[in-house]
């Protein structure tokens, strides 16, 4: 690599002549390629952001001038141009860097992500504080126009044109349906001239900029979603003429030096926010990658001659196809039900009843708030509508799930998948919050399956139920549980008893429920036998079988994949307190403690943290024999 070699941060790439970028470019693309086929990634994101990074690093003065790259997954060659080209192969990986972008990580990271749409609000801070400080140092926000569609984007864009700062916002455009017919398009190019700097933009680079690649092919895909209907309405004119941004573009988004040159035409701009719009191809300069944009957004390692995934051997299928397999049949059967993804429609599984029932169902784009109060207007109507939405991406839909479908008790349903501790992507993925922001809402069910087959029931009741429920289950496969059978009905607030006696009671939720039964099972081997409880529900409780478990054993251990604040234990204890038998039996609850779970392979993940076959077995263990010892020790003083 005859530059990149010599690239540690980007500084060395400044000192470089222009004409080099095109080569650097190039290696980077080919770095980013070899390294990806052997531990895979965010791949055809960043194949598509080469040049961005390239050009980003080489207009500005990087660190003191701030990038946000808006959500991360994309930003593969900014970390190998900042200093992290050899520790790339250990993305995503325990001890490794962060898939994202990470203030610890780097000075070159100025904003943490993982979440979209966030980067224009945060540059916008970050504007505000430099003018305060008195410094002319440049912001720049990345950000990819599914991204620009989200309501925070849209939100920071209202502001930044009231305020005037300077901003760049760097758009990387891969879809390109801006306008929907060719007519309006020539509207647009005049209106491009609005736009201040244009004249000498025009003259620094040439009219290449300014040709337009595969338009006429691209406009046919025109305001065909919500995204490009978003797109269509904000990009430019809006943007331009009322809402105080100038505008660039378009640029070939693989042409370093075009992108330059725009960077250096929006640095001049004093007065106000700027949009360089940048034209790009989700992964790029790789054939499978760019043919299959969707499946290679990111992908686990594969052979980089032939594209082909290296798949893992054949497993129990993924929660995510059960729900989505279940989901078609369940809509066949009732026509009142519709499911909604937001922006995830393979992730969730909604891809399969998209193809299944086209009419009714719905991805809304990058939109988790509007989606749940979308859902509820649904409701309101007599639909019965089902929204699969990550765990952790629910978070941002807060208010709305409380406001919009709580307190209205609404007949919603939300399947929540990536539950847990997810694996690679890290802290913003984990799904661990989704107890504690769901327990404490009225009207609110709240329920989590120990297999795949009782996902299927759990579906099955939750629309069968005129109210608010929600379903929590993991990232990855089942156990093999039986899924061909009819789903049944669950009665709401019912625990399940799976193994009786002995003086300690195991109460398991969700996913913990087959590792608790694996460490009762070692347990028994030892002399200490245990009972231990499928809860099913944490909100309503089996407040019956949980009470009569604290009146007749001496030790409760909770165990759910979760933060333990707000979680399931807590609901627990706080039932005990309720009913005053806190004293009465020791608890010992098992969870995620309040820290933040850092990225790496769910196993160990879990495993750090005792939730595991092995770690409960052990916690178990060691709790009674602290009752045991207090229990010698009590015989002893009363002689
Ligand atoms: C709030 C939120 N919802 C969903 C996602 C999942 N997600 C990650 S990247 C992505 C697509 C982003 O598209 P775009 O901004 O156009 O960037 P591109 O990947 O095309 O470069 C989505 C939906 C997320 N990160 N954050």
């Amino acid at each position: 690599m005859e530059f990149l070699n010599h690239i540690n941060s980007p500084a060395d790439l400044r000192r470089l002549k222009g004409e080099d970028l095109v080569g650097v470019s190039g290696e980077v693309r080919q770095y980013i390629l070899e390294t990806m086929a052997r531990v895979g990634g965010h791949t055809g994101a960043s194949l598509g952001a080469v040049e961005l990074a390239v050009a980003l690093h080489y207009a500005f003065d990087t660190p003191r001038d701030r990038i946000v790259w808006d959500v991360g997954h994309q930003a593969y060659a900014h970390k190998i141009l900042t200093g992290r080209r050899e520790s790339l192969l250990t993305i995503k990986q325990y001890g490794g860097i962060s898939g994202f972008l990470k203030r610890e990580e780097s000075e070159f990271d100025t904003f943490g992500a993982g979440h979209a749409s966030t980067s224009l609000s945060a540059a916008l801070g970050m504007a505000i504080a430099r003018d305060r400080r008195g410094d002319s140092n440049h912001v720049v926000a990345v950000i990819g126009d599914a991204s620009l569609a989200g309501g925070m984007a849209m939100e920071a864009i209202n502001q930044a044109g009231h305020l005037k700062t300077r901003l760049i916002v760097l758009l990387n455009d891969n879809e390109m349906s801006i306008a929907p017919a060719v007519g309006a398009l020539t509207g647009y190019l005049n209106r491009l001239k609005e736009a201040q700097g244009y004249h000498r933009f025009k003259d620094d680079v040439g009219d290449a900029l300014l040709s337009i690649p595969a338009l006429g092919e691209r406009l046919h895909h025109a305001a065909k979603t919500v995204k490009d209907a978003i797109a269509a309405a904000v990009l430019p004119g809006a943007l331009v003429n009322e809402l105080g941004f100038k505008y660039i573009g378009y640029i070939d988004g693989h042409n370093p030096l075009a992108l330059v040159a725009a960077l250096r035409e929006a640095q001049k701009i004093k007065d106000g926010p700027v949009i360089v719009h940048a034209l790009t191809t989700k992964g790029k300069g790789y054939e499978t990658a760019e043919k299959n944009y969707y499946k290679w957004h990111a992908t686990g390692p594969f052979d980089l001659k032939t594209g082909n995934l290296i798949k893992s051997k054949p497993s129990a299928p993924t929660y995510t196809s059960v729900f989505g397999n279940t989901m078609c049949q369940l809509m066949e059967k009732d026509a009142r039900i519709v499911a909604l993804t937001a922006a995830m429609p393979d992730g969730t599984g909604v891809d399969l009843i998209i193809e299944k029932f086209p009419e009714r169902a719905f991805d809304v784009g990058i939109a988790e708030q509007h989606a749940v109060t979308f859902c509820a207007g649904m409701a309101c109507e007599g639909l019965k509508p089902v929204a699969a939405i990550y765990s952790t991406f629910l978070q941002r839909a807060f208010d709305q799930v409380m406001h919009d479908v709580c307190i209205q008790n609404l007949d919603v349903t939300f399947a929540l998948d990536r539950a847990g501790i997810v694996g690679g992507d890290g802290p913003t993925h984990h799904g661990l919050l989704d107890i504690a922001y769901l327990r404490p809402m009225p009207n609110m069910i709240v329920m989590a399956p120990k297999d795949e087959g009782e996902l299927r029931d759990m579906m099955h009741t939750a629309i069968q139920h005129n109210g608010p429920a929600a379903i929590r289950y993991p990232r990855g496969n089942g156990i093999g549980a039986d899924i061909k059978r009819d789903p049944v009905k669950l009665e709401i607030g019912k625990a399940v008893v799976l193994r009786d006696g002995g003086e300690v009671a195991i109460l398991a939720y969700g996913s913990m429920v087959q590792p608790s039964i694996e460490a009762a099972d070692h347990l028994a081997k030892d002399g200490i036998e245990t009972c231990v409880v499928n809860a099913r529900f944490v909100k309503p409780l089996d407040s019956g079988l949980i009470l009569a478990l604290a009146r007749t054993r001496r030790l409760i251990v909770t165990v759910e994949e979760a933060y333990l604040a707000g979680g399931f234990g807590s609901a627990v204890m706080e039932l005990l307190e309720e009913n005053g038998l806190q004293d009465k039996v020791k608890i010992v609850r098992m969870g995620v403690p309040d820290r933040l779970v850092t990225h790496g392979d769910p196993k160990l993940l879990l495993a750090k943290y005792g939730l595991d076959a092995d770690g409960i077995y052990t916690r178990v263990r060691e709790s009674v024999e602290v009752l045991d010892d207090k229990r010698t020790t009590w015989q002893k003083v009363r002689g």
